[in-house]
């Protein structure tokens, strides 16, 4: 790190000299730090509408294409897609290497991307997007630099509750374009949960009528705009429980789950389906088939978590039953980490959710978790209590495991800093799990995935932003930016432990991005 930051010194003293007085050195910084990225001495290369996009594979056009309009839409700067390079030229190709691994090297009067795949390419145009900026005018000195780049993990996801607060699909879109700003590839969206079932079933009308939800052609559109961008679409619909919506819907459907108390904790509900029911069988396979038929990625997500007052072996049915019908379909079953209870094998992913930081922890004496009456807190308990043995059966079985831990990867948190706009300290009293201890930046950079569970097969890492306390549309972003590239780092570098002001820094630098896309973030007083 400090090499690097070094000679980011020094090459930014030499650019100023070397760059004519009207053009401003980039100071944008890459986030996702690269696994390696050296400055050179040469001049720098002058991005303006001068320089052309160069494909030199018939297969890099649409990014060639989309790359231009991504840099238009950022920093003002008109790029043509030509099929020869002129004087100035940024050369894509394509090369051996792993999948996603780039490199990117800027001279005087070429800057070449080249990778093992669009997708790869894509990575690199990404990283030299970031290094533009947001320039005053309509040109940017881009320094000598070589960088060597690959991801530490396939997975790196970001999980949407569109459940409890519902985005339409263009706000769907937008975090897309923020994902992949940070080089994230999978978007899980939680379509249902106690609160709202947001997908149109054919057959169930009463899900849907009347309320936020998307159509089959909604959804479709999403998929098509993450699949232009290289996100995969993984749809969830979180069954046994989790499933108020359904009931409401289908009071005729039997609740296998039993209760001490009548439930009062809002939000919350104890009920689950039913595997004995036949009706309710046929109603989830109905809805597979619906997520098999629309989502176009590999990965379909049943859910499987918090089936609290479900007897183990009704859970065990249940969750047997619904990943036939998936793998029926050819595609992976994806579940949260309670999973595992029902038995798991290889080809299973498990979403590891449950691991608290000690501040949290603290927390559970806190009046909003106090507030839960004493049998149902045991209730809860006990299905937190068996979170080990699940990674242990996921490890034994060869699964794949995809980490998501409350601690670090969960964005819906309180913010612990304050914020430099007086607005958002209003905000920053109601956004966020009050049961949850605040967070600030640091606290949620402070893990290293590599070294989380070393024995396991880790497919990656996801973020995951819940939306309870969420209001509106410009609430979802406070809660993204500016966590959100911090848990982006983590899924992709490789450098292992970065200082935190490193991030810091480079963190600060985004601001100008995200207010030039005009997207609302979080001014937490320690960076912005
Ligand atoms: C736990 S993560 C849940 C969600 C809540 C979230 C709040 C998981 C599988 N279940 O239902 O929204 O905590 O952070």
């Amino acid at each position: 790190m400090d090499r690097i930051t070094k000679t980011g010194l020094s090459t930014l003293l030499f650019l100023l000299v070397a760059c004519s007085p009207k053009t401003a050195v980039s100071d944008g910084e890459i986030l996702p730090l690269p696994e390696t990225c050296s400055y050179g001495e040469a001049e720098p290369f002058v991005l303006d509408s001068h320089a052309a996009v160069v494909p030199e594979d018939a297969t890099l056009r649409e990014v060639a294409e989309l790359f231009s309009r991504q840099l238009e839409r950022q920093t003002g700067i008109s790029l043509q897609v030509k099929d020869q390079a002129g004087k100035k030229a940024i050369i894509l190709s394509i090369g051996p290497g792993e999948a996603e691994q780039y490199s990117l090297s800027v001279t005087p009067e070429r800057i070449s991307v080249r990778g093992s795949s669009p997708e790869a390419v894509y990575r690199g145009l990404t990283s030299l997007r970031q290094k533009a900026g947001v320039p005053a005018e309509r040109k940017v000195c881009v320094p000598s630099m070589e960088i060597q780049d690959a991801p530490a993990y396939s997975w790196r996801g970001l999980s949407l509750d569109v459940s409890r607060h519902f985005f339409t699909k263009e706000e769907v879109c937008k975090v897309i374009d923020m994902m992949t700003l940070y080089k994230l590839n999978v978007l899980h969206i939680h379509l249902t949960d106690n609160q709202g079932w947001r997908i149109e079933v054919p057959g169930y009308p009463a899900l849907t009528d009347g309320k936020d939800r998307y159509s089959e052609q909604d959804f479709s559109e999403i998929t098509a705009y993450a699949a232009g961008r290289f996100v995969t679409v993984v749809p969830e619909i979180d069954i046994p429980g989790h499933t108020q919506a359904v009931f409401e819907a289908y009071p005729e459907f039997p609740n296998a789950a039993s209760s001490p108390l009548p439930f009062e904790l809002p939000g919350q509900a104890i009920a689950c389906l039913d595997p004995d029911d036949a009706p309710t069988m046929d109603f989830v396979s109905k809805v597979i088939d619906l997520l098999c038929r629309i989502a176009p990625g590999e990965y379909v997500h049943i859910g499987g978590d918090e089936t609290f007052g479900m007897e183990e072996g009704k859970y065990a049915r249940f969750v047997s039953a619904a990943k036939e019908m998936v793998r029926f379909h050819g595609k992976k079953v994806v579940g949260w980490q309670e999973m595992a209870r029902a038995g798991v094998d290889a080809h299973d992913y498990v979403q590891h959710w449950i691991r608290f930081s000690s501040k949290q922890q603290q927390s559970q004496d806190n009046p909003a978790a106090a507030a839960i009456p004493a049998e149902i807190r045991a209730l809860l308990g006990a299905t937190y209590t068996k979170a080990p043995a699940d990674l242990q059966k996921a490890e034994e079985a060869g699964a794949e495991l995809i980490l998501s831990p409350n601690a670090w990867a969960y964005l819906d948190c309180p913010f612990e800093e304050t914020s430099t706009d007086p607005s958002q300290n209003e905000i920053r009293q109601r956004l966020g799990l009050q049961s949850y201890a605040p967070q600030s930046l640091t606290d949620l950079y402070d893990w290293n995935p590599a070294s989380l569970y070393k024995d396991y097969d880790v497919a990656g890492v996801e973020a995951a932003v819940w939306c309870e306390t969420v209001t509106s549309d410009e609430d979802l972003e406070l809660l993204l930016l500016p966590r959100l590239p911090g848990v982006a780092e983590k899924a992709w570098s490789t450098t292992g432990s970065v200082a935190a002001e490193d991030y810091l820094r480079r963190l600060g630098s985004q601001a100008a991005i995200w207010e030039r896309m005009g997207w609302n973030y979080y001014k937490a007083d320690t960076v912005f």
